[in-house]
């Protein structure tokens, strides 16, 4: 109800209690109590007397209704959780994973302890970035979860490469812009060999972070330290959603191929020297390619060529071309 208010308010310049009520069926009352929600969610709403309420300015934040008029997916976001502060957003949504719809999409403004691959951690302060979780029912087997986390640095990169900012991406998923890291990625999926039950992708996009902690002072930066002021942050949440659909739709229909030339177009460190650290341990090498099961291709000295599943490149380490 309260998103129908606000979709009133943007709509008219002007509108009386009185109109809103009879648009909607529910009482004066009611319309008051929620127009009073959205003022404490931020909404700056001015009553006129004679004339009605008049909506004077929207929050920047991850309400449904700052990112609903801007989506143009079947499916993904197309049911939304809100909160406004959470431990993390992929633990949030797991929680809810066995009733969930899937394309639900769980926002957090902030996280307290917000996590990132191998149980390391992702630095998610209030009001500073995009901080989602998205729950996926994908029919796939479950050893293909991973082409779903690369698709995904596809299409976030693809997202922000058409709001005009120089993203490429990373292997495995990283989106980095100037050779720093402005978003990341944590897949995490539960599924037999029959196939995947539910996957979550968790994304973390800097979007406002300005002053960077000292832990992450070398290696990260935010779209407002990378360019201009930074579009409002629904917006941006819904041009990813957006391009995400677009992304997870191709590799369903048509397999990973068409993602795989994306991902390789917009690849950061392919023609590099770089040092990935794997479980298996570290390796060096010429990176190549990302493979037709998205593993990366290392040319190591001796010439031999290393598939590699799993693992991270070393950030200081690479040469990057953007
Ligand atoms: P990762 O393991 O590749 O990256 C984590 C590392 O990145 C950290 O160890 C730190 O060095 C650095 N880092 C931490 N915070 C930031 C930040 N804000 N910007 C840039 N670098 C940072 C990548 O893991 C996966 C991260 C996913 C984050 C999302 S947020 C929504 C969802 N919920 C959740 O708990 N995680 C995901």
């Amino acid at each position: 109800m309260r998103q129908k208010i606000l979709q009133l308010l943007k709509e008219n310049s002007y509108i009386s209690g009185e109109a809103i009520s009879e648009a909607l069926g529910i009482s004066r009352t009611a319309v008051w109590k929620h127009i009073k929600r959205l003022e404490d969610e931020g909404y700056q709403i001015k009553a006129r007397r004679g004339a009605g309420y008049t909506l004077l300015s929207v929050p920047d934040s991850l309400l449904p209704g700052e990112i609903r008029p801007f989506l143009k997916t079947r499916y993904l976001g197309q049911n939304i959780i809100y909160k406004q502060q959470v431990s993390s957003t992929n633990t949030a949504l797991r929680r809810l994973a066995a009733e969930t719809v899937a394309g639900t999409v769980l926002f957090a403004d902030e996280q307290t302890a917000g996590r990132g691959r191998l149980g390391r951690g992702w630095i998610a302060p209030a009001g500073t970035g995009i901080w989602m979780s998205l729950l996926l029912r994908p029919q796939l087997p479950s050893r293909q979860a991973a082409l779903f986390t690369l698709s995904t640095a596809v299409g976030v990169a693809q997202a922000l490469r058409d709001m005009g900012y120089e993203a490429g991406i990373k292997w495995p998923n990283d989106v980095l812009i100037g050779g720093r890291k402005v978003c990341g990625i944590l897949g995490e999926m539960q599924g037999d060999i029959d196939g995947i039950h539910w996957l979550i992708m968790g994304i973390g996009i800097n979007v406002g972070l300005t002053s960077l902690p000292p832990e992450i002072e070398k290696t990260a930066t935010s779209l407002a330290l990378a360019g201009n002021t930074p579009p409002a942050r629904g917006m941006i949440a819904a041009a990813v959603l957006n391009a995400l659909e677009e992304n997870y739709d191709l590799l369903e229909r048509e397999g990973f191929a068409p993602i795989r030339e994306r991902w390789q177009k917009n690849a950061v460190m392919l023609g590099s020297q770089v040092s990935v650290v794997t479980p298996q341990g570290k390796f060096q090498g010429l990176a190549v390619d990302l493979d037709e099961e998205g593993c990366l291709v290392l040319e190591e000295a001796e010439g031999g060529r290393r598939q590699i599943i799993a693992g991270d490149i070393l950030l200081q380490e690479a040469a990057f071309h953007a």
